[in-house]
């Protein structure tokens, strides 16, 4: 739809970036951190680890400065739950609640809001060996317990808190939930029950919230992006609906309406998915919806049919991580009108627009992009400098959709791009570089980890001083 004049960006626009614990932190084992899933997964040789990442632990002044410097209303992180509780729950480790108080205090120096996930990735691998982690009923007490520590401790600055980052992500990524993943039914079955304890463990959370009286926003940061049908052929356009289901909506459904929908709730039966809900749950969930949502975008899908065949049976996925294809649901396409980036995702502006309309029409709720950002392989030239212009237009392109989306309508509390820094990419290494700030250093070769400024930073430093109208 076009208007014949469009709003400006709210005047308290929140415009920022994003990092997350283990992407920058480094300093793995350092001041008591205990272990986490991410610390024991098997390791790619052709990568680097996340043990020392971008050393964000030990130069965090330096970085804060940068993001002052940089101008940003709101700095997305998360904390590391094995700083906190090494064990993922119990004893406390003093040195891990002083960073992040350090951390928070030099953010509020600058008048930077902190917006704190509270889990992204890092379970406590202790609480795998101990009880199983997020497939066992357990989890759900740990997290709130844990959460409810973050809320005392630092609930007098901290007024933003996301709850658990891409939650889908976990549940299908088998490393994530502390799985091998050798059998695909039996992780996917798992997976659905974690899911199901996330989501009541994210109720609890948000009910503790509440009863400790806290003022601000909190709600999950989900992936989310639709999902256009291939062709106008009916069933292109059932299969996209499908896709959106199994792959989007189960998810914020549970959060903010305590329901799983008929046909997915059908499709768990029929593939002996179906997690155990204790009675209480589906209310619990209802009662406690989230008053945000995070919203993670980075490209859209596109698909097609793909019927059942002796081929490719009930059951067959295809799956480079997060599934392509499953026969019966949804096969996913090269969308032919679309460009893609070095690691061939999709670039869709407008699909961020479609995304946010829908989530506003959906829920209801304010909406905070969380996420949104081009991995490319920057290069480093002589005096310091490097010429990000394809990350400047990709950005440049989702903010003007951004800006649309609010003339729309939708309530967009601010834009979080990621990432404030190169951070090490969660499969790619430091290879895939997403900030606004490039860390000097390869995957093997540490070098001085200098911090330098993109040309990004400085065109990302006018767009939040002109409150979103200098683009260009
Ligand atoms: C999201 C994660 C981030 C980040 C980003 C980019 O899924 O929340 O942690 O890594 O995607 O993904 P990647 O690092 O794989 O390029």
């Amino acid at each position: 739809m076009e208007f014949r004049k469009n709003k400006a960006f709210p005047t308290d626009f929140l415009w920022g970036a994003s990092t997350s614990s283990f992407q920058v932190e480094g300093a793995w084992q350092e001041d008591g951190k205990g272990l986490s899933v991410i610390d024991v997964m098997k390791k790619n040789p052709k990568i680097t680890d996340f043990t020392v990442a971008v050393d964000h632990y030990h130069r965090m002044k330096e970085d804060v400065a940068l993001m002052a410097e940089l101008g940003l209303k709101v700095y997305r992180f998360s904390i590391a739950w094995t700083r906190i509780f090494p064990s993922g729950r119990g004893d406390i480790n003093q040195k891990g609640v002083d960073f992040y108080n350090d951390l928070i205090d030099e953010l509020c120096k600058y008048g930077i809001e902190p917006l704190v996930t509270i889990y992204h990735f890092d379970y406590p691998q202790s609480l795998v060996e101990e009880y199983g982690g997020w497939m066992s009923r357990k989890s759900v007490e740990d997290y709130r317990a844990y959460a409810e520590f973050l809320f005392q401790t630092y609930g007098d600055r901290v007024k933003y808190w996301l709850t658990i980052n891409e939650q889908d992500h976990v549940v299908r990524i088998p490393s994530r939930l502390g799985l091998t993943g050798e059998n695909k039914y039996e992780q996917l079955k798992l997976g659905y029950q974690a899911n199901h304890h996330m989501c009541v463990a994210t109720a609890e959370t948000i009910k503790t919230f509440h009863k400790l009286g806290l003022k601000g926003k909190i709600g999950p940061a989900v992936s989310f992006s639709m999902i256009h049908p291939a062709s106008s052929n009916p069933d292109d356009v059932l299969a996209s609906q499908d896709a959106m289901l199994v792959k989007h909506n189960y998810l914020l459904d549970l959060h903010c309406n305590g329901e799983y929908r008929a046909p997915l709730w059908q499709y768990l039966l029929d593939r002996d998915f179906a997690p155990k809900i204790e009675d209480g749950d589906m209310q619990l969930m209802k009662e406690n919806p989230p008053t945000m949502i995070g919203v993670n975008y980075y490209f859209s899908e596109t698909v097609k049919a793909f019927p059942v065949s002796e081929e490719f049976p009930l059951g067959y996925q295809k799956e480079s991580l997060l599934p392509e294809a499953e026969a019966g649901v949804f096969q996913v396409i090269k969308n032919n009108e679309l460009t893609a980036t070095d690691w061939g995702w999709e670039i869709d502006p407008l699909g961020l627009r479609l995304t946010l309309r829908e989530l506003h029409e959906r829920y209801h709720l304010p909406l905070i992009i969380t996420e949104n950002g081009m991995g490319a392989y920057d290069k480093l030239e002589a005096g310091d400098v490097v010429n990000d212009d394809y990350r400047i237009s990709y950005l440049r392109e989702h903010i003007k959709q951004t800006k649309l989306a609010i003339n729309d309508g939708v309530t967009v509390l601010g834009y979080c791009s990621w990432s404030f820094m190169d951070i090490v990419s969660g499969r790619n290494g430091i290879d895939k570089r997403y900030g606004f700030v490039y860390i000097n250093r390869e995957n093997f070769d540490l070098k001085d980890m200098r911090r330098i400024k993109k040309k990004s930073f400085y065109w990302y430093q006018k767009v939040i001083t002109s409150n979103g109208e200098t683009l260009s």
